[in-house]
């Protein structure tokens, strides 16, 4: 079991923010902690009450940008050609609609809270720490990573267990493309991620303390170099924002959403199978393995069916998420 940190401190993110942002934070936090209604009535008797209309317009308009990071060093980068491999039998989501639809409990449980408060979260610059059983381990820098390794964009599914799907042009590279990189050694027969601990940054984790923070998750070494596996930095042609775990997540989409962890800053090649983060927290509900199995429902609801976000479609969940051709020889 990893250990369990308690923060010693948090604040609001507010690094780099101009006054908008902070005062849109505020809310969210509010918001997002069920205080709304005491900020407001602090707010009424600082004299700053006769302008709440206008800042919640603000907040409205700042959720319907989506925040791409732009150091100089990822200039000329996005967007980068497309694997027809890989192609959908549905609509593409709404960019917007991903971007302010997510699932990041390191900032909030609140989904269309998620973009506003990671705004501003530094992702650049960004080291990615690879070891454990490996012949040549290496911490590298995420601006190498996007000059050198084999960038496409591929069109995939997006399954969450909470029975709601998407689907996003992700901007990225094979998963096995950096481990070949550092030849694990035939002892690994499991890869652990880990994501970032800032709790002084990331309000969730600071407030939402009971979780195990950071976030872990880990695949199996066939699953890990499988074709579909990739290690993520764009979306949309984009570098990705926060939201969508800048600067580098996984996706693996024959699996539930929360295997595919975001804003990875670990990968470690170990022999047996680690705990992940869902699992240790609700064991009887979210499984190591978490392939998309639409005949095993989750113990609360069927996973028969899933919600198009975006879109008022209700449409049936297939086995392994539609990628059964890919997959399916790991699991027999
Ligand atoms: N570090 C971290 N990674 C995470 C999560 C999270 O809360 N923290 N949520 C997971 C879940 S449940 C889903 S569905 C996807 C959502 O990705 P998206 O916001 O890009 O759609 O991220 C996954 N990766
Ligand atoms: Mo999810």
């Amino acid at each position: 079991m990893p250990s369990i940190k308690i923060p010693r401190r948090w604040e609001i993110p507010e690094s780099g923010a101009t006054p908008e942002d902070v005062y849109l934070n505020r809310r969210r936090f509010l918001r997002a902690t069920g205080l709304v209604g005491l900020g407001t009535i602090a707010l009424g008797s600082s004299g700053l009450g006769c302008v709440a209309a206008e800042p919640e317009k603000a907040a409205q308009g700042a959720t319907r940008r989506i925040v791409y990071p732009e150091p100089d060093a990822w200039k000329g980068i996005y967007p980068v050609k497309r694997n027809e491999r890989f192609a959908l039998d549905r609509l593409l989501t709404d960019e917007v609609v991903a971007g302010t639809y997510n699932n990041f409990y390191e900032f909030t449980t609140d989904k269309p809270a998620v973009a506003a408060l990671a705004k501003g979260f530094p992702v650049h610059p960004w080291k990615v720490e690879v070891g454990g059983l490996v012949g040549k381990p290496k911490t590298f820098d995420i601006d190498d990573l996007v000059r050198t390794m084999p960038l496409e964009e591929r069109l995939y599914r997006h399954r969450c267990v909470e029975a709601w799907a998407m689907s996003v042009p992700w901007t990225g590279f094979p998963f096995k493309a950096l481990i070949d990189k550092v030849e694990p050694l035939s002892s690994a027969k499991f890869v652990r991620l880990v994501s970032f601990h800032k709790p002084e940054l990331a309000v969730g984790q600071a407030m939402q303390s009971w979780y195990p923070w950071p976030y872990y998750e880990a695949l199996t070494m066939a699953e890990a170099v499988n074709d579909l596996a990739m290690l993520v930095t764009g979306i949309y042609g984009h570098a990705l924002p926060v939201q969508h775990g800048a600067p580098m997540r996984l996706v693996v989409p024959w699996k539930y959403g929360f295997k595919s962890i975001k804003s990875i800053v670990k990968i470690e090649f170990i022999e047996s199978m680690p705990p992940t983060f869902w699992n240790d927290v609700a064991p009887r509900e979210y499984l190591f393995e978490a392939n998309v199995e639409p005949d095993v429902p989750h113990p609360r609801w069927s996973q028969a069916f899933e919600r198009l976000i975006g879109t008022d479609m209700r449409v049936p969940t297939r086995k392994y998420n539609g990628y059964r051709e890919h997959v399916e020889a790991l699991y027999v």
